[in-house]
């Protein structure tokens, strides 16, 4: 079959658009990427086209032998749209875990977004993690989330528990909570282990002053989980932006029955005390 008559390309170019659409890819800030099922290889593998391995920049032995559906370094989100072809690809990674080819896609030239360290061990991370369940890795950059990278410390514990705070649906939506890497030159390996890392522990992980990372199973769970993280970030913005203090909120014993009633677990560590109502 056509690489765009299938419905797990159909929901790639959904998602990017949906992403367009919320404001969080000017030019070509954020980047996409969905480990393929087997037999979604098997249905597209016709139209594969193999060119040269290419250094991934860092080792993913446990995504050796996988494909994944990526978006391409300095395309634009709002043209996936309308040129798909132009603006990702197919890639395939070797079996030492250390090369990708691109297998299609990006027919006017090109390669995989500059995130693709991250990308990569972010996936590796959560396919052991979760027995190959989660498939999606998600890049944006969510307005709301940067602005409070520069006025709330650099902390998962107190980014959770502020988003937490902001929306009730949070907790229940992220209950592993969010991770914060303070800034660090993106596009590299290092960036790349700081957010694994983090994704061991979360499903989000921010980068200071530059975006977000979610991860999910599939494409409406990855961009409701960032749209949910960055619909209460925006909350608390404006609620700044009003008053520097809440007059009330969430306590953390109104968390603890929440906890209870919809049956989620939220570490304790997130339900501190404060000093104040901030
Ligand atoms: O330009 O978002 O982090 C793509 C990016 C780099
Ligand atoms: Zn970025």
């Amino acid at each position: 079959m056509n690489v765009l008559d299938a419905e797990f390309v159909k929901g790639f170019i959904r998602m990017a658009n949906d992403g367009w659409e919320q404001g969080w890819h000017e030019r070509n800030g954020g980047n996409l990427s969905y480990r393929m099922k087997m037999e979604e290889v098997e249905q597209v593998k016709e139209n594969f086209q193999p060119s040269e391995w290419k250094e991934i920049g860092t080792t993913v032995e446990k995504l050796a032998g996988e494909f994944f559906l990526v978006t391409g370094s300095g395309k634009y989100f709002r043209n996936v749209i309308i040129n798909p072809e132009d603006s990702i690809c197919i890639i395939e990674v070797d079996s030492t875990g250390t090369k990708y080819r691109i297998m299609w896609g990006l027919v006017n030239g090109g390669k995989p977004t500059s995130e693709l360290p991250s990308h990569l061990m972010n996936h590796e991370v959560k396919k052991l993690a979760t027995d190959g369940r989660y498939r999606v890795i998600y890049h944006a950059h969510t307005t709301n989330i940067i602005a409070l990278t520069f006025v709330l410390p650099l902390e998962d514990e107190v980014f959770t528990r502020e988003l937490w705070e902001m929306a009730t649906e949070c907790p229940v939506v992220f209950p592993d909570g969010v991770g914060v890497v303070p800034w660090m030159v993106p596009g590299g390996r290092d960036i790349a282990v700081a957010t694994s890392k983090l994704m061991e522990k979360y499903d989000l992980a921010i980068w200071a002053h530059h975006g977000m990372f979610a991860a999910g199973e599939d494409f409406d769970l990855t961009f409701g989980l960032m749209h949910t993280a960055e619909k209460s970030a925006e909350i608390l913005v404006k609620m700044l932006s009003m008053t520097p203090y809440k007059r009330q909120t969430i306590t953390p014993d109104d968390f603890r029955h929440l906890a209870k009633d919809f049956n989620v677990t939220l570490p304790e560590k997130f339900l501190y005390e404060k000093d104040v109502n901030k």
